[in-house]
């Protein structure tokens, strides 16, 4: 009984004491500075009132995910996301001549050509069809980087994002407008500087074409398209005009410089043109360049899609590619869109390389390196998809494994 009491009334004036000292130096600084708070209180977030509501939020302090940026692109910080959705301020760019100041009220999409009544369309026109919502991937054709040991995900990957993608089917304008049942192409054009133009064939109209206006639930951002740009699900990211102004309906492809100067590319002794489904690809995010990690359990992470449809499987390999087992993907998994694999891996702390490789459901493999050159020699160019690797080093230190076409 007389024991309990001591104890109680020690530990009481335990915490008494300790409380009390650090108030009594707070308020002898206080008074010293005249500031209204000492920092040792400010460190503790329970001490003090914090920030207020604001307009527009911000990131924590402590984040800066950046892209990284040329004169003509960005890519996105892929190392610094978890799960598939691309905040639209780290969406990776590509403009050919700038991004351009479109007023939203000026906005007019044109459609003519082979059409029953050419007509056009404001941006209030636009939203006052039925609309859809889709979460997709888009990527540059030319996504692809390789070349030394100090490569990050963001800088071998990073022309490719995801967003939710709101905006209105394509199929419903044409159908507005009376296409030809004749038509078989039709070619989109910007309003930026480099008036891009492409021609599209009229399926990809029929089947899953989108004019869209809004990206991640707010109105696109001005380096995505603003006010409207097309969005082709799956294929290669110079397809989906930006700034779009008119849309050309017709029996018979444009052949624009975009698609003959550019995008078309020798593969062998032939010509590969009009090659518009982006092949099923994947990247270990985690651990990547500059990462370090600890012996023991590493949950190994990326993301893989497919222009095709859905990925079925990943495969992964922590063995430099001798053997190969199932990642877990994360579902929903949906057509064409970056899906985001997990993958348990126990790390001895011996040196090893691990690579990830993804399947879509037309039963594409992701290929190496040596099957793409062989099947198409070493001209490198557009839609390189290889399999990559992430040397881990004794130190724990992780690589990018550079490979030579
Ligand atoms: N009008 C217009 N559309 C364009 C381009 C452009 O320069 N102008 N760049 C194309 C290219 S090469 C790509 S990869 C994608 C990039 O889209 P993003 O900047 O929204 O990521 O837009 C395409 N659409
Ligand atoms: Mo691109």
């Amino acid at each position: 009984m007389d024991d309990k009491k001591i104890s109680r009334r020690t530990l009481l004036g335990g915490v008494i004491a300790a409380a009390v000292v650090p108030m009594k130096a707070t308020f002898a600084k206080e008074i010293q500075k005249g500031l209204p708070l000492d920092e040792e209180i400010r460190e503790d977030p329970t001490k003090v009132i914090g920030l207020g509501p604001s307009a527009v939020g911000k990131r924590a302090t402590f984040e800066a995910p950046i892209r990284k940026f040329s004169e003509t692109s960005s890519r996105t910080p892929l190392q610094d996301f978890y799960g598939t959705i691309t905040p639209s301020d780290l969406h990776y760019e590509r403009h050919h001549a700038g991004v351009p100041n479109i007023d939203p009220n000026q906005y007019e999409l044109l459609i003519h050509g082979m059409v029953e009544s050419a007509m056009k369309f404001t941006l209030a026109d636009l939203k006052c069809f039925p609309s859809v919502t889709r979460l997709c991937f888009l990527e540059c054709a030319g996504n692809f980087r390789t070349g030394k040991e100090e490569l990050t995900p963001q800088d071998v990957l990073g022309l490719t994002s995801q967003s939710e993608w709101t905006g209105v089917m394509l199929s419903t304008l044409f159908r507005e407008v009376g296409v030809s049942p004749k038509a078989t192409w039709f070619l989109a054009e910007g309003s930026d500087a480099a008036v891009m133009t492409r021609s599209i064939p009229m399926e990809k109209a029929w089947d899953d074409a989108m004019i869209v206006y809004a990206q991640n639930g707010e109105a696109m951002r001005p380096e995505q398209g603003y006010p409207a740009r097309l969005l082709l699900p799956g294929w290669e990211g110079n397809m989906n005009i930006k700034w779009l102004r008119r849309l050309e309906i017709s029996d018979a492809p444009y052949m624009t410089r975009e698609e003959t100067s550019k995008y078309t590319y020798p593969v062998k002794d032939k010509i590969r043109m009009f090659s518009w489904e982006m092949d099923a690809r994947s990247i270990i995010t985690y651990p990547s360049y500059p990462q370090k990690v600890q012996r023991g359990w590493i949950e190994i992470r990326g993301i893989a899609w497919s222009g095709r449809g859905v990925i079925t499987r990943v495969e992964i390999s922590t063995d430099s590619g001798k053997t190969w087992a199932d990642a877990n993907l994360q579902s929903p998994v949906l057509s064409k869109a970056h899906t985001y694999f997990r993958y348990l891996w126990s790390w001895d702390g011996s040196p090893t390389e691990i690579l990830s490789r993804a399947i879509d459901e037309t039963g594409y493999i992701q290929p190496s390196l040596k099957q793409l050159t062989d099947a198409r020699g070493a001209g490198g160019g557009y839609h390189m998809n290889p399999v990559t690797a992430w040397q881990i080093k004794a130190d724990g230190t992780t690589w990018f494994k550079p490979e030579k076409a």
